[in-house]
């Protein structure tokens, strides 16, 4: 099933829900039925509690709880999740190492790490940094080769894996061209990472190493970029990233791990103000942003 934070119904206290649509395509509000249930973070809590699954408590509170409209859900998400931490992993796929290659005056560190066993992992974003769907991504005003990072993002509660959300890794790659040392400056910055529209739960998901995805970049209503790939791509799994990120490393309650581009536009391309970019990825939903220079 598929988890939304909505700003709160008509009817009630609270000034957020959780917002369920089951299998059969129709949407819950779980907080009318439960406020104990205001967020995916008290869900999972929930469902860790218990020892049953996330879905199977929102089945068990469906039959009370308010019917939303489709309509409104994707248009008026809020970030899914507000993670404690952002990860991310890097040059997972080959386009990404081929692209880092092509960037960087040092291209030996990428071929390097795309061949060894431990992956690239980053510290991407705080709460602060992230933003939501329809929020606007941001483009360092002192860079001048910039691009979006459609990525697969792993869903964590106190170091489980419990769900997957589209994610954009917003990056400079000519920061990080000019020193792979510049890494953090080229991926850490004001609205440099986006999440939504919704966690999609593992049961939904089914195979994480089976998805479509798909980058369209839109610019004064034309389209700029488009294309499409598949996480049958990526040169790792899931479960060793996820494996790599907990060693001797105590995750916060909740977070989300970014799992690398598979998408990268050419190189004359760069990201301007008001470009909008939509990330699609399969079993999951579409990821919005509009852009702003920081
Ligand atoms: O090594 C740089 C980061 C690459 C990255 O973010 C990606 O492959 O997605
Ligand atoms: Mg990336």
């Amino acid at each position: 099933m598929r988890y939304y934070r909505l700003p709160g119904g008509e009817h009630q206290s609270s000034s957020e829900s959780l917002v369920v649509i089951d299998d059969e395509g129709d949407a819950y509000d779980l907080t009318s039925a439960s406020e104990d249930l205001g967020s995916f973070t008290e869900l999972a809590r929930a469902a860790n509690a218990s020892n049953q699954s996330i879905d199977a408590i929102a089945r068990d509170r469906i039959s009370e709880a308010d019917q939303r409209n489709l309509d409104d859900i994707e248009a008026n998400a809020l970030r899914p999740v507000v993670p404690d931490e952002v990860w991310a992993a890097g040059v997972t796929y080959s386009i990404s190492e081929k692209a880092r290659k092509a960037e960087s005056g040092k291209p030996e560190v990428y071929i390097d790490v795309y061949e060894s066993e431990r992956p690239e992992l980053f510290l991407k974003a705080t709460p602060s940094r992230t933003v939501g769907p329809y929020d606007s991504i941001g483009v360092r005003g002192d860079s001048d080769w910039d691009v979006p990072e459609p990525e697969l993002g792993i869903v964590l509660h106190r170091g489980e894996v419990v769900g997957y959300t589209v994610g954009n890794d917003v990056s400079s790659r000519d920061i990080e061209g000019e020193n792979p040392l510049y890494l953090p400056q080229a991926k850490v910055y004001d609205r440099c990472c986006s999440v939504g529209p919704c966690v999609s739960t593992s049961e939904t998901v089914e195979d994480p190493h089976d998805l479509t995805m798909s980058l369209t970049i839109e610019r004064d209503e034309e389209i700029a970029y488009e294309d499409s790939t598949s996480t049958s791509e990526m040169a790792t799994s899931c479960e060793t990233l996820v494996e790599y990120l907990r060693r001797h490393n105590t995750l916060p309650e909740t977070l989300v791990l970014l799992t690398g581009t598979a998408l990268v536009p050419p190189e004359t391309f760069t990201l301007e103000e008001g470009d909008r970019v939509s990330i699609d990825i399969d079993n999951i939903g579409r990821l919005v942003n509009d852009t702003v220079i920081v």
